[in-house]
């Protein structure tokens, strides 16, 4: 038996390494990590989990016969569904039956260079809940002997990422070597319902997850080494996918915010209408303004929370009616906002209709708008947290 690590009160990091056919590469890996890495690592208990897929080559017989000299290696076999199958079942094993603190996504053919291990757990242990190992920042690169096509793929891919998901700060979205803290980041997250788990593009939703609920994200830069052995797998159909996962996910969010305009539009219809309606019916100008805006506040709180917000919608009595008196409140915004900003311009400018209309658009495009949309996902539908909120 190797040396026994186990400590009390430590946290754990668990490596969870996919591998199919790495039986060339699974020994040295081991060894590097157990011999070189893991001993210069502390504050941390480090532990390595290999998911195997059953592979034709029997990696599975070579990873247990190190289990007899490293205690604090692990072997989860299963069929084969694809790596982002490998991923999630290797991360339940970490949680559940490892009590893993933070889990760690890395490759076992020698691309992600093993030293790069250690800055990475240290981001860890000075309080980053998520590390990206990352190719496209200072000090970071890609293989010198990848053909210039795969390097623009690469690059240009990730670029168009960080637009569409709106995410300039980070560098690497597509990085397979990244930790994350298992608190209040991975276990927030439906590893089960992630987009393409049968692929390598899962990366870019489990990336997107994880940015939700991250409060620290570090990018550590990673010198990504090429294949040593065999054939590469990149290709046309990965490429596009990973495309596809970017694009969707970028309009996943957006699709919120279309229906949220459209409902407010329908709730100016409701107003308006019901003003003339009721104006029939007799009631004073007065009178009918005041019902009819309750009408499009009460309706657009309805189509909110059964459409713009359906995957939050409130249900019970005791949540409806609280929550149904802040959109009221917050409702309030806009009639104090809006003649303010209308006989505001109208001052400056003149008190024409144009200018008018023009104010009313700017006070509801550039204010009203983003303030209620702010408040519903923030305090009403509650979709976003605040960032010191974030547990
Ligand atoms: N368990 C399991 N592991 C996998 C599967 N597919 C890939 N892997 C492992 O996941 C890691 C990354 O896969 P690679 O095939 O190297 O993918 P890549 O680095 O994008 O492409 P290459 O340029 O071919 O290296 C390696 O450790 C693989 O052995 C799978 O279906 N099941
Ligand atoms: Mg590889």
């Amino acid at each position: 038996m190797g040396e026994a690590r186990s400590y009390v009160n430590m946290d754990k990091v668990v490596i969870v390494m996919p591998a199919y056919n790495e039986a060339e590469n699974m020994g040295p890996m081991i060894t590097e990590l157990f011999e070189e890495v893991f001993p210069k690592i502390t504050g941390v208990e480090m532990n390595l989990l290999i998911v195997d897929d059953f592979s034709p080559d029997k990696t599975g017989d070579i990873v247990k016969k190190y289990q007899g000299k490293y205690s604090n290696l692990y072997l989860l076999q299963k069929e084969r569904e694809g790596l982002g199958w490998a991923y999630v079942k290797g991360f339940r094993y970490a949680v559940e039956k490892l009590h893993a603190d933070a889990v760690m996504e890395m490759d076992a053919d020698f691309q992600h260079p093993p030293k790069f291990v250690i800055p990475m757990v240290e981001a860890y242990l000075n309080g980053a809940d998520y590390v990206i190992g990352s190719r496209y920042i200072k000090g970071g690169s890609v293989p010198k002997n990848w053909e210039t096509f795969r390097k623009l793929v690469s690059y240009f891919g990730n670029l168009f990422i960080r637009i569409v998901l709106v995410k300039p700060k980070l560098h690497d979205l597509t990085t397979g070597f990244r930790l994350t803290k298992v608190k209040g980041v991975l276990d927030q997250i439906d590893l089960e319902h992630l987009m393409e788990l049968g692929r390598f593009s899962h990366k870019v939703d489990l990336f997107y997850q994880s940015i939700k609920h991250a409060k620290k994200v570090v990018e550590i830069p990673l010198a990504f080494a090429s294949r040593t052995k065999e054939k590469s797998k990149f290709n046309t159909k990965e490429t596009i996918s990973t495309f596809r996962v970017a694009i969707i996910l970028g309009i996943k969010d957006k699709v919120r915010f279309i229906k949220f305009g459209i409902v407010g539009f329908t709730g100016f219809l409701v107003n308006y209408l019901g003003l003339e309606v009721l104006k029939r019916f007799g009631l004073s100008t007065y009178f009918s303004t005041l019902l009819a805006t309750e009408a499009a506040i009460i309706s657009n709180f309805i189509f909110n929370n059964v459409w713009t917000f359906k995957d939050k919608t409130i249900t019970k009595v005791g949540d409806i009616i609280p929550q149904f008196l802040k959109f009221n409140l917050s409702s309030l915004f806009a009639v104090v906002v809006q003649p303010l900003i209308v006989t505001g311009a109208a001052r400056i400018f003149s008190d024409s209709p144009v200018v008018r209309l023009f104010a009313l658009v700017f006070a509801l495009i550039v204010v009203v708008i983003p303030y209620n949309y702010v408040v519903y996902n923030l305090f009403i539908w509650k979709t976003w947290k605040l960032p010191w909120k974030k547990k």
